[in-house]
């Protein structure tokens, strides 16, 4: 594995969850083979859980971490070849992944969608034009449309958690005040592709996601209907990918509550985190016995861990 930025990246998904379960249960047993090596830490938007995840699964390998928050400290990078720089980009990714690669040894990177060119964000170009001028492995810490140390997270989540051999888990869309990226679904479903569930994704009407994710799951437009007899909900807001970008409207009724959840077969209640309470989720669902979301951030840094440990040992 050269680069970390889809489950396309990985040779096999329950083998991953398997060694990311082992590494849980002894994070410190591999705490030299980081020894004098250098994770840097890319961050375009804001991030919690990813930063601190992979800072402390570098630390418990031995590594050391530099954090980066390029648009806060750095200059603002310029992404197109052939541009005449006189505007307001002070360096190019061409130099700046040259230079980043001279002092780390891996490198992970956050950016965000624009959510207004749908062609742009889904050639994930400011992920890929890192990947090609950087000289050392790259980690995505959420890209414009994937975020699979999330989705890694949630497959470990979801192998400590199930009770039978194939689960019902499934993927709602929840309402949100802002427009948000697709990219925790779209690695979502993904991810759960190559697990032994069945994977519902209900979501209103021109909410479904690019055909190329929604192929891969059933998609249902009845919220109730979907809820029946699942053992996981996981809950996430996006915006439309028909109509790009655009945020819902008249979709509150959507949010997940008690009420929802005692149609399931007493599911199990995830999401990505950071949540909008009482708008995604009701105070009561999220805090009730069946919430998963503060183990889920758990396995972050679990998921975060068996990443480099894999990229570490493929550099040799
Ligand atoms: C991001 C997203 O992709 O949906 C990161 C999730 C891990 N979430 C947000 O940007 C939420 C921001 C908000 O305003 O609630």
């Amino acid at each position: 594995m050269k680069n970390f930025i889809s489950v396309n990246d990985v040779s096999n998904v329950t083998d991953w969850v398997h060694q990311a379960i082992r590494v849980k249960q002894d994070p410190f047993a591999q705490q030299h083979i980081g020894r004098n090596k250098t994770l840097g830490l890319l961050f375009l938007n804001p991030s919690l859980r990813t930063r601190m995840s992979m800072q402390k699964a570098a630390l418990n390998l031995g590594m050391h971490v530099m954090v980066m928050n390029l648009y806060h400290d750095g200059w603002m990078i310029e992404f197109e070849d052939g541009s005449v720089m006189n505007q307001n980009t002070q360096e190019h990714i061409r130099e700046a992944a040259a230079v980043i690669s001279q002092y780390c040894d891996i490198v992970g990177i956050r950016t965000f969608p624009t959510l207004e060119d749908r062609e742009k964000d889904y050639a994930d170009k400011v992920i890929r034009q890192f990947i090609a001028h950087a000289s050392v492995p790259v980690i995505s810490l959420e890209s414009a449309i994937l975020h699979p140390l999330q989705s890694f997270a949630d497959a470990i989540t979801i192998r400590e958690h199930q009770k039978k051999d194939k689960p019902k888990v499934v993927l709602s869309w929840a309402p949100h005040p802002r427009a948000l990226p697709q990219a925790v679904a779209n690695s979502f479903v993904e991810w759960m592709a190559h697990m032994d569930v069945e994977l519902v994704v209900t979501n209103p009407e021109r909410f479904d996601l690019a055909p190329r994710f929604s192929d891969q799951a059933t998609v249902v437009h009845n919220q109730q209907e979907a809820f029946e007899d699942a053992d996981f909900i996981y809950a996430k807001n996006w915006s439309s990918y028909e109509e790009y970008g655009r945020k819902a409207h008249g979709l509150e009724h959507w949010i997940i509550d008690e009420s929802k959840m005692s149609i399931t077969n007493n599911a199990y209640f995830m999401h990505c985190l950071p949540v909008r309470r009482n708008v995604v989720v009701t105070d009561g669902v999220i805090e009730g016995p069946e919430s998963l979301v503060i183990k889920q951030a758990k396995n972050r840094e679990f998921a975060a861990q068996t990443v480099l440990i894999n990229l570490l040992e493929n550099e040799g």
